[in-house]
């Protein structure tokens, strides 16, 4: 697989600027696809879209290194592309091609790619991150200078294993990253409903765990924090960093909209919106012109619908 198969010109153009732009725009728009081709009846599968977050999986992945492992949530669909996994690799999931990577066994939001270092997910909220842990405590064991980073929701607030999974991981000082996309909503519940402050840091620190506040919407910034993660874990304390952000597009392809109420807030988070804030940068800091960046979005467009016709061809 080439470079370019995986994040559309960003391989001839190194800065991380650049890479981070490209791996949302992928995400952004193939996420768009997989809806869309849902809705007209070409496929069955199920999407979470991850619209307004994308800067969070990406920022994260692009941080690591080699080795280390990324245990995805159900919306870090842009984990998979940031660590290289192509789009016609991920719809083959999608539409149980006979050439899928897991056979097409697991839901597509949870597939698996091991040698890139894409654990499988789980479809229980919080069962990955006992995984999480046990793979940290490998690492931690093999003194590899590894880490293992997973992704959840603030919604997992509720589940056992994300505590079970900071006690030990707190304790035994493992190299393990927890990212929480904290987008104040737990499906359609909002985050007032379920507990004190919006932030998680708290339910964190007193089990040891190194903490940050992220700006979940600005892609620098979630990249140099996952940096210091990756440092700080493996020099013997875990660390929670608390992603705040806006999910901007349907809870799923199934479900649609579930929130009632959310106009304002809507409007407010488009204007930090993380694809368009990186687009402003990189012209702003002339190294991209908006026609250049539109001429990719097209290009990006008709790449992810080739990809679509030639894996449905496949089987
Ligand atoms: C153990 C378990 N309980 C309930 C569910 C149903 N469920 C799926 S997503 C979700 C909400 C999760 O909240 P969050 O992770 O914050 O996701 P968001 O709605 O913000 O995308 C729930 C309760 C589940 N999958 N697993
Ligand atoms: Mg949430």
């Amino acid at each position: 697989m080439t470079a370019t198969e995986t994040t559309p010109d960003a391989g001839n153009r190194s800065a991380i600027e650049w890479k981070l732009y490209a791996n949302m725009l992928t995400t952004r728009l193939f996420e768009e696809a997989l809806v869309r081709w849902e809705h007209e009846g070409k496929m069955s599968a199920q999407t979470f879209p991850s619209k307004g977050q994308e800067a969070i999986a990406i920022g994260c992945c692009l941080a690591l290194e080699r080795g280390d492992a990324v245990i995805p949530s159900f919306r870090t669909r842009g984990a998979m592309v940031a660590m290289g996994v192509s789009v016609a690799e991920q719809l083959r999931e999608f539409v149980h091609s006979p050439l899928a990577a897991g056979d097409s066994r697991d839901a597509p939001h949870h597939a698996s790619w091991p040698e890139r270092g894409v654990m499988p997910g789980s479809t229980m909220i919080g069962g990955h991150l006992a995984m999480a842990a046990g793979l940290a405590l490998a690492m931690h064991l093999e003194r590899k200078g590894e880490v293992s980073l997973a992704f959840f929701g603030d919604g997992t607030l509720g589940s056992g294993d994300l505590h079970e999974a900071m006690h030990v991981a707190g304790i035994w000082k493992l190299p393990l990253i927890l990212v929480c996309e904290n987008n104040g909503w737990e499906m359609a519940t909002p985050w007032q409903k379920v507990r004190k402050t919006q932030s998680l840091i708290p339910y964190a620190e007193p089990f040891g765990f190194a903490t940050r506040g992220v700006d979940g919407n600005d892609a620098l910034e979630v990249y140099n924090a996952a940096r210091w993660a990756r440092a700080t874990a493996l020099n013997g304390q875990a660390v929670f960093l608390d992603c705040m952000t806006f999910r901007a597009g349907l809870y799923s392809s199934h479900f649609g909209e579930v929130r009632g109420g959310i106009e304002n807030d809507l409007a407010q988070w488009e204007k930090r919106d993380p694809l368009k804030r990186m687009a402003e940068w990189l012209i702003g800091n002339e190294l991209a012109s908006a026609e250049e960046l539109e001429r990719l979005s097209q290009q990006e467009q008709q790449r992810i619908e080739d990809a679509f016709n030639s894996v449905r061809s496949e089987g």
